[in-house]
């Protein structure tokens, strides 16, 4: 066999990798007694850095570590100070457990965006997106073998969910004001499809809160700040489970 012929089969085995089915979110929440997605975000336009030196390459394997049931690694580099590669070293550290792609996705190739660096799932937006390009983008998604979050955060955006989702999340964050409040998990799940799986996003600062949003029907919880203020993220979250 010459070097091309040997080159073209580990290019062919790499591919497979790629595309072989992650381990899905949906199923990790379902399992999971935690159902914390822990996030891996160095900053945001409403608070500015809150971690700038975080080291990409220690804190979400230390999140898994420490019994996140999923990641959510932010990738959008002027807002967010994040990165591809955040999900790329995630995996190359040992993070085995499903990764969220959380970026503002309005087009087809930030799909294969997130597929390269070995995301599992992507978040949608129903705010950055019409219905259409939502069913188009999450059909896509679904080729590309990435299941997806669907983020909310108002009742004029409940009719999204009907594209069926993987998971529906609400976010708590209002995002012209970026205040939290975590009434809007309560009074937007009751409208949603008793089937859908549901994830409360943002503003989630204390063990209480998880365990009265599980009564109400929660899956999953997406935590950032409340663990990246800590000094040692990981630690943080396992207290916080304790
Ligand atoms: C995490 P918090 O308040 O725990 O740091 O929030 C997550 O919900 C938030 O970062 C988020 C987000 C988003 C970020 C929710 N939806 C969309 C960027 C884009």
């Amino acid at each position: 066999m010459d070097i091309l012929e040997e080159i073209i089969i580990t290019k062919q085995q790499e591919l497979e990798r790629m595309r072989q089915k992650k381990v899905s979110m949906r199923e990790a929440l379902l399992a999971s007694p935690t159902g914390i997605i822990a996030e891996f975000k160095r900053r945001s336009p409403s608070k500015g850095w809150i971690k700038e030196e975080g080291k990409a390459c220690e804190i979400p394997l230390s999140y898994q570590q420490n019994g996140a049931a999923a990641l959510s690694i932010l990738t959008d580099k002027q807002y967010f100070g994040g990165h591809d590669r955040f999900i790329m070293e995630a995996r190359q550290t040992g993070v085995t457990i499903p990764v969220l792609y959380k970026n503002f996705v309005i087009d087809e190739m930030q799909l294969y965006e997130a597929l390269l660096c070995g995301a599992s799932a992507v978040l949608l937006i129903a705010a950055c997106l019409t219905k259409e390009k939502l069913r188009t983008l999450l059909t896509k998604a679904h080729e590309l073998g990435l299941e997806v979050l669907l983020e909310m955060h108002d009742e004029r955006e409940l009719e999204y969910a009907e594209l069926n989702p993987d998971l529906c999340g609400i976010n708590n964050r209002h995002l012209g004001s970026f205040i939290t409040n975590v009434e809007t998990s309560y009074r937007l799940a009751e409208k949603l499809p008793r089937e859908a799986v549901k994830v409360s996003e943002s503003g989630i600062s204390n063990p209480q809160t998880v365990r009265e949003l599980r009564e109400a029907g929660f899956r999953g919880f997406l935590i950032g700040e409340t663990f990246m203020r800590e000094p040692q993220p990981g630690l943080a979250l396992k207290e916080f489970i304790a």
